[in-house]
């Protein structure tokens, strides 16, 4: 990235520091991605000067009429990524997205089914720490106990009895297929709506190297920064007859002007995630996350589900007597960034875990493959089995500097898996 001249060099210097430590690191943080430098330009663009509340050519503002393109732009490209008959792309984050589907389909006090936080799911799915868990009625379905998967048929023996109104498929944490069909036909069956919170996955999908949920849900919500690659965002799809609801529930409901920056940003991802080069990148993400599984398997680390069909690896790190708060740490320490995460029927909490989630949509990005898949396997195997002697830790830290560094990410913007 192209640091410019700065009179604030406070900042200027910590976002050049920020960069470096991109730099230096292996990203493992599945939710995370490096965006081209289109994407980032976008969002430092003039754009972020303009209010454009309302929607185009029905603005509370004038001086819209760029903005009305660019924003009608965005959504064509969405709806055509996504084979969605409506499309939102106002929305700040995932979790704005959500908030305005709950809004569009349900009341405070109603009953919702979604996926238990710590089985996979995700905070604004009816955390109890979370609005939507102060609002709503949330009853939870998971994963089972010695397979790690979604169990459909107790779904549906649970969505029989309580008769939620929204079903919510989709989650932060979990590493296999979901079956949309099977979710839509058991909304179906007592007369609820079925939301898919697609944000992890959105990037697999418009690959199609996840099948979509389009065709089986009401409402599909998803953040733009994750596997798809754009900036820090959300977008909700839905069928054309709840556009009006839709829209007035992102704005006026819960926002005020859109980003239109940000917006702009979208639309060059979403042009990106529609081309060849996207499809080539997605292939290579599985596949890394694929080998990166049986590698660490080799280094009888357990893994959730038993390994993975997505982007995303879950280590259950109880065999290894380490938590997850203390393999992060660790971990970070020799430059290979991870987040700690709960894994089915966890007794610790979530400030401790005893997993560790891990992703490959950032390193693909930068170019890695299946030597590296390897090489970063017996990197963390290492680093956990040495973890009380400094001196090995320093030479596995060396080790993964120099793997970073020999991935820039200056070159990440030339790299074939991105469109120029
Ligand atoms: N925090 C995101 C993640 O890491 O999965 C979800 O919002």
């Amino acid at each position: 990235m192209q640091h410019l001249k700065h009179s604030d060099l406070e900042i200027a210097n910590l976002i050049k520091e920020e960069f470096i430590r991109q730099q230096q690191t292996i990203n493992l943080i599945a939710s995370e991605n490096y965006t081209s430098r289109e994407v980032m330009q976008a969002q430092g663009s003039e754009l972020t000067n303009k209010y454009a509340e309302g929607y185009p050519k029905a603005r509370y503002y004038g001086g819209c009429n760029i903005i009305d393109k660019i924003e009608t732009i965005a959504i064509n490209r969405a709806k055509k990524l996504f084979s969605a008959e409506h499309a939102n792309v106002q929305p700040h984050s995932g979790s704005n997205a959500n908030l305005s589907i709950y809004m569009s389909s349900v009341l405070p006090g109603d009953t919702i089914m979604s996926m238990a936080l710590d089985h996979g799911g995700h905070l604004t799915h009816g955390s109890k720490v979370n609005f939507t868990g102060k609002l709503y009625n949330f009853i939870k379905y998971g994963v089972d106990r010695y397979n790690g998967l979604i169990d459909y048929n107790k779904i549906e023996t649970l969505a029989n009895k309580y008769l939620p109104k929204l079903i919510i498929a989709g989650a932060s944490a979990y590493t296999r297929i979901i079956d949309f069909k099977r979710f839509g036909k058991i909304a179906k069956n007592i007369n609820a709506k079925l939301m898919v919170d697609m944000a992890h996955i959105s990037g697999l999908v418009a690959a199609q190297l996840h099948p979509s949920p389009i065709e089986y849900s009401d409402y599909i919500s998803s953040t733009t920064h994750k596997t798809l690659r754009g900036p820090r965002g959300g977008i909700i799809l839905c069928k054309k007859n709840y556009k009006r609801k839709i829209d007035s529930n992102v704005f006026p409901g819960i926002q005020g002007g859109p980003l239109e920056h940000i917006i702009a940003a979208k639309a060059i991802a979403l042009k990106e995630a529609s081309s060849q080069n996207f499809k080539i990148y997605q292939t290579q993400v599985i596949k890394n996350a694929k080998t990166l599984a049986s590698s660490l398997i080799n280094y009888e680390f357990n893994l959730v589900s038993g390994g993975t069909d997505n982007h995303l690896i879950l280590i259950d790190l109880r065999n290894k007597n380490i938590s997850g708060k203390e393999a992060e740490e660790l971990l970070d320490h020799v430059n290979i960034v991870v987040n700690k995460n709960k894994i089915p029927y966890d007794n610790t909490n979530a400030k401790v875990t005893s997993g560790l989630r891990l992703g490959t949509p950032s390193i693909t990005t930068r170019g890695m493959k299946s030597l590296e898949m390897k090489e970063l396997a017996k990197l963390i195997s290492q680093a956990i089995y040495y973890r009380k002697q400094n001196q090995k830790l320093n030479l596995i830290k060396n080790k993964a500097l120099e793997l970073a560094l020999s991935f820039p990410l200056n070159e990440q913007y030339q790299n074939s898996y991105i469109i120029k």
